[in-house]
């Protein structure tokens, strides 16, 4: 099994490729040079289309194709690795069946909401400031509230794709949203502070 991800310096990559290495899922890092163009190249257009990464091609499953799984979107690629990977929907016990039910779906709502929510209320901050504010005092509840986030019903199945995805963009504020005051938000500094101290995350982003 070889798990191929396409990757690019400062790039939404290091998210998936941070997931990789914090749940140690062994995997090839293709570093594409985006300034030269080559996501736009029809080798890489051939994985995705839109010419965009992260991109990941799972040689152990096949896609409509016939050819190994290539997949686009870092919320659906880590979504995958939680799945097939991560061992993040098993919980055992009474009512396990709905518990990796409900652990799927809330994964779902938080790789949603980073993608469709929190970044595009960061790259609007300027026109929208209340928005990204509003935003992170409602994740400053959530982050307070449990050491994960889908940490609850069916126990805490850990660190996963959920926190990966919201951590990774609130560890991107300090940089992109500089003019952000997070004095209000202790639980997101705290969360910051954690990740940029991980290992595995300054492994992804290219600093260890
Ligand atoms: N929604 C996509 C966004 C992908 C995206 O915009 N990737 C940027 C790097 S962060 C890219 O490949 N840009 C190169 C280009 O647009 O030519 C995801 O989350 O994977």
């Amino acid at each position: 099994m070889t798990l191929t991800l396409y990757g690019a310096a400062r790039s939404r990559a290091s998210m998936v490729r941070w997931y990789l290495e914090e749940k140690a899922i062994p995997y090839v890092l293709v570093e594409l040079d985006l300034q030269a163009g080559e996501q736009r190249q029809a080798s890489f257009t051939a994985i995705n289309p839109f010419g965009k990464v992260p991109a990941l091609v799972d040689d152990s499953c096949t896609g409509p194709d016939g050819t190994a799984l290539k997949l686009f979107e870092s919320g659906a690629i880590l979504f995958h690795l939680a799945e097939r990977y991560g061992e993040e929907f098993l919980p055992t016990g009474p009512g396990a069946a709905e518990g990796a039910h409900v652990r799927r779906s809330l994964t779902a709502q938080w790789l949603l909401f980073a993608n469709a929510s929190l970044g595009p209320a960061m790259v609007m901050l300027d026109k929208r400031p209340e928005d990204l504010a509003h935003q992170l005092a409602s994740l400053d509840g959530c982050l307070a509230a449990a050491p994960h986030l889908l940490a609850g019903l069916w126990g805490d199945p850990g660190w996963g794709a959920a926190d990966c995805v919201v951590q990774a963009y609130l560890a991107y504020l300090p940089l992109f949203c500089p003019q952000q005051d997070l004095s209000p938000f202790p639980a997101v500094q705290s969360a910051i502070a954690a990740t940029q101290a991980r290992p595995a995350y300054r492994k992804a982003i290219g600093l260890a």
